[in-house]
């Protein structure tokens, strides 16, 4: 009788401790989902192999190993989808907003909603022109006039090099998402470049949405009324993508020397492989690896350290002479 009563009472015992530590684990990681920094992003969509890289560093940065609670949003490449996903940020009382702001204009009530609600908002890729500098805390990017400015100068210096610094020199512009900073900038330094060339002529300009089927679109539309094009202007790499492949099927070739110049930014490894292979000639970087960045702001700003309001990532450029397969392999996007 003694005997069975004392191992019941064991049993009993490993029991009512296994519960107890289960039930320790699930309050712990309760507290610790509390202890997790909340963030909102509010991304534009998925249009390119750019953004794609984009959305999975600041997923990979902002995970729940490194401290943070990620609520992700794509907006599908329509503004209205971000405006409300910062309220429901806001609503979800987030203690973070992270923008890629689809484009520049259109932000000043929502963010102004944001710093009201007392959540710092941290913009990143694309730039926001706001009346109220104070409406965001801080911004991680690209400076893309300078990146066309890179572009523009290396298009003088390689006509130079061929002898057609003086020769009448076609140039198609395929601009991106209108009114987004990338378009912006990329477009301004052509158009600043074009104004002081005589011999550099627009022969078209046309929006391709930073998409490799709009692109295609737009270049058989312009293919359809000249051939006579000298270079390409692709302001993302995927344009140039869609702009070859109507180049091609045109019968034109595209290279550097005696074809069309095709012009890209990005310089994703696909664009880098067709810089390779001779098809791109020259494709100006574009990093979108932001996401460690945004992570280390947000714990900077949490700990109550100063922060610098604007951070301009650093950026490379190739071109048909220097890009080799070593440093297409060492790509990550
Ligand atoms: O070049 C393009 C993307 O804003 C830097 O957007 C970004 C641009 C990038 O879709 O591929």
């Amino acid at each position: 009788m003694k005997k069975p009563s004392f191992i019941l009472l064991m049993m009993l015992m490993v029991i009512s401790l296994t519960c107890c530590g289960l039930h320790s684990d699930i309050a712990g990681s309760a507290n610790n989902k509390e202890e997790l920094i909340k963030v909102g992003f509010s991304q534009t969509g998925a249009e390119s192999v750019w953004r794609v890289a984009n959305t999975e560093s600041l997923k990979n940065a902002l995970s729940e190993e490194n401290g943070f609670d990620l609520i992700y949003d794509d907006a599908q490449q329509e503004q209205e989808n971000q405006i409300r996903a910062i309220r429901n940020f806001i609503q979800q009382d987030v203690d973070y907003i992270v923008l890629a702001p689809l484009v520049e204009t259109g932000w000043d009530s929502v963010l102004e909603e944001a710093r009201q609600a007392g959540i710092p908002v941290i913009i990143v890729d694309r730039m926001v022109r706001v009346e109220n500098q104070d409406s965001y805390t801080a911004y991680i990017g690209t400076n893309f006039l300078q990146e066309g400015e890179t572009a523009v100068s290396w298009l003088e210096s390689v006509l130079g090099k061929y002898d057609r610094g003086d020769s009448t020199i076609n140039i198609v512009d395929i601009q991106g998402t209108m009114n987004s900073t990338a378009q912006i900038g990329r477009t301004e330094a052509l158009t600043t470049a074009i104004a002081a060339h005589p011999n550099w002529v627009l022969v078209a300009q046309e929006c391709g949405e930073f998409t490799k089927p709009k692109a295609y679109e737009v270049m058989n539309n312009i293919l359809a009324s000249t051939h006579d094009i000298d270079v390409v202007y692709c302001e993302n790499d995927s344009e140039a993508f869609g702009a070859i492949k109507a180049l091609q099927e045109a019968g034109l070739t595209c290279n550097v020397k005696d074809g069309v110049i095709v012009i890209s930014f990005d310089a994703s490894s696909e664009g880098l492989s067709d810089c390779l292979s001779g098809l791109i000639s020259m494709d100006v970087e574009c990093n979108p690896l932001q996401g460690p960045y945004v992570a280390k702001i947000i714990q900077q700003l949490s700990q109550g350290k100063s922060i610098n309001k604007i951070t301009y990532l650093n950026e490379a450029w190739f071109d048909c002479f220097n890009i080799t397969q070593a440093i297409i392999d060492k790509r990550v996007y």
